[in-house]
């Protein structure tokens, strides 16, 4: 589709702008066919980016390996350029936002110089949804643009519902360094040097700048750009929620059912539970979303969840169908993969897949790559942040409503970290603010030294928004607490915290996790139903220890350990919180949460 036939003129406005700016070879708008993602992978695949994958055992599927430089986001170069740093917070990186637009400018200058120009307009939740968000990426990178095929709905019925005068967010993005003439990719992975590249967020006039970065969530901006930076600004100001959660739907043998978002750090399962097989005879899970929920209030003053995305992009390292069968199925055919090794007859290989490499690979910087178990050293075939990127649609427990327009009434809240010690293998909140309490503390423990802490610390990360909140922290305790005060308190989700990762004083795992954590949905279930037992603590409630049924293996014992309340463990996070976490807030820490932590000390001194 050709620029002219837009029908919006600020849109056409923007895009012009930016073709003199970055100045492409020509542009092009995407309209969302399936011809025109073949055609897009056609050109990658004869330029040599990406690698067709074996028709038989993944039809439709296709490796990309990116430049070793560029493999994740890159938080140090992510930036909120509100006009005031306050506003921005202690934790995030701020740049002056006029400064900032010059310094992209002089990048973006050319940028585009021997490269195609792609404009893509997408909506974040189902098309026309009162919940969705539209945005339109200007890209130079057709990997982005199949990507964003597969993350969001893209094309003419997202132009359609835009019309002539509706509001977008606009996206720009450029990997970066223009061709020489005559110079072409050929098959590279173009990207600019860490110090060159920016991630930034302008929150006041709801852009986002890209630049410098082909990977994820550095540019496929709709997912942590749009739907988390700048969307959790939309919610503040309009009184709903933008969060890092996944959605479920759970349903009981009788089938009843409920619906649960979670939020956890990195590496704490987040996918997997989304997508969790229950091994209590009778129960259901369902998917709705893994990675990202917006909630608004229905008129019935509860809160409903969309997922705003369409497909996953998901940690391919790890994913086995132990630990996630469903995610194995989803990525069966019409697939991406990025930075995973591939087997000699065009299948994909990770460490964590389940089996041993089979014979000699090519492992994701295009070396080969023979398994050598005996050197624990030994590099690995997939880089430890692979993904693959698939259709939600090819999730074989994809609720039938995750589309729905309305969204899906949310019974529960989770939160949740990677606590050997200390947090019960589940607590409730007694109330809405308590909960906040919760989300507010969130943190896991940092299994290798990273950055500047060492192993075994535990590094918070509130809400596991920390990365992806586009304003003060402390704005956004307070704006939590105020959804609170919209409804009354039986609407709102009961909120809990879970905690699956408990260890014995030796080392060994308290809980086995993945499917046996359907124990404790049901509680959490039967909690919202009114019906779990429960004991009220210092902490919280927390179940009857007759409340979970126990899985093979977990002691009597071991389950008391499970269900106890540390007090003492307890009373130094209490202390940490005090002296260590909230204080790095300022003033802007709520009121609330102090007191919160004051009456839950004083309730463990009893
Ligand atoms: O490394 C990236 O660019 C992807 S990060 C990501 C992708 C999917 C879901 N969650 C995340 C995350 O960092 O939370
Ligand atoms: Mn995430």
């Amino acid at each position: 589709m050709k620029v002219e036939e837009l029908q919006h003129e600020g849109l056409k406005k923007w895009i012009q702008e930016a073709v003199a700016l970055m100045q492409p070879e020509d542009v092009y708008v995407c309209d969302g066919s399936q011809q025109e993602y073949d055609a897009m992978i056609k050109k990658l695949v004869d330029s040599g980016m990406a690698t067709p994958l074996n028709p038989q055992k993944r039809p439709g599927c296709y490796l990309f390996r990116s430049d070793p430089s560029d493999v994740a986001r890159v938080e140090n170069r992510t930036y909120i350029a509100s006009k005031s740093q306050d506003d921005a917070g202690p934790t995030n990186n701020w740049l002056d936002p006029v400064e900032l637009k010059k310094t992209m400018t002089d990048l973006y200058r050319g940028c585009m110089k021997g490269r195609h120009m792609y404009v893509i307009p997408f909506s974040m939740g189902p098309v026309g949804s009162n919940i969705a968000k539209i945005g339109v990426e200007i890209t130079d990178s057709e990997y982005v643009v199949v990507n964003m095929h597969i993350m969001t709905r893209v094309g003419k019925k997202v132009l359609d519902v835009l019309g002539k005068n509706g509001e977008y967010v606009p996206c720009l993005h450029s990997v970066g360094k223009p061709l020489a003439a005559g110079e072409s990719d050929n098959g590279k992975w173009p990207c600019a040097p860490l110090e060159k590249k920016y991630i930034s967020h302008f929150p006041e006039t709801r852009e986002i700048w890209s630049y410098g970065s082909g990977y994820g969530g550095n540019a496929l901006l709709g997912k942590k750009c749009l739907a988390l930076r700048i969307a959790s600004v939309i919610a503040r100001d309009e009184g709903w929620l933008a969060e890092h959660m996944l959605i479920l739907k759970i349903t009981n043998p009788a089938g009843k059912s409920k619906y649960i978002c979670a939020a956890f750090p990195s590496a704490c399962g987040k996918t997997n539970l989304a997508m969790l097989v229950p091994t209590i005879p009778g129960w259901k899970v369902e998917t709705v979303g893994d990675d990202i929920a917006w909630m608004k209030f229905g008129k019935d003053g509860r809160l409903y969840a969309i997922n705003p995305e369409a497909g996953f992009f998901g940690v391919a390292p790890g994913t086995n169908m132990q630990s996630n069968p469903n995610a194995m199925r989803s990525i069966e055919k019409n697939t991406i993969f990025t930075n995973v090794g591939m087997t000699e007859d065009k299948d994909v290989w990770w460490e964590g897949i389940g089996y041993d490499a089979p014979g000699k690979l090519i492992d994701w910087k295009g070396n080969e790559w023979v398994q050598d178990k005996n050197n624990k050293a030994q590099e690995p075939a997939a880089h430890p942040n692979a993904r693959f990127t698939a259709p939600a649609r090819q999730c074989p427990v994809m609720a039938p409503e995750w589309e729905d327009p309305n969204g899906v009434p949310v019974d529960a809240i989770l939160f949740g970290g990677r606590r050997p010690s200390i947090v019960p293998l589940v607590h409730e909140a007694k109330n809405w603010v308590h909960g906040v309490f919760m989300g507010s503390i969130v943190g896991s423990e940092i299994t290798t030294a990273a950055l500047d802490l060492k192993a075994g610390t535990i590094r918070r990360d509130p809400f596991a928004m920390l990365p992806f909140c586009g304003y003060h922290m402390g704005d956004y305790f307070k704006h939590w607490i105020n959804i609170g005060k919209k409804t009354t308190e039986d609407k709102l989700p009961k909120i809990f915290f879970v905690n699956w990762f408990r260890k014995t004083a030796d080392g060994k795992w308290l809980w086995p996790g993945y499917g046996e954590n359907s124990r404790v949905l049901a509680w959490i279930f039967e909690r919202c139903d009114g019906t779990g037992k429960a004991v009220d603590t210092p902490i919280g409630y927390m179940p009857t220890i007759d409340a979970i049924q126990r899985p093979e293996g977990v002691s009597e014992a071991d389950m008391k350990e499970l269900l106890a309340v540390d007090i003492e463990g307890w009373k130094k996070e209490i202390a940490d919180i005090r002296e260590n976490h909230y204080p790095k807030f300022g003033s802007k820490l709520p009121k609330e949460l102090w007191d919160e932590l004051d009456a839950i000390e004083k309730r463990l001194q009893k």
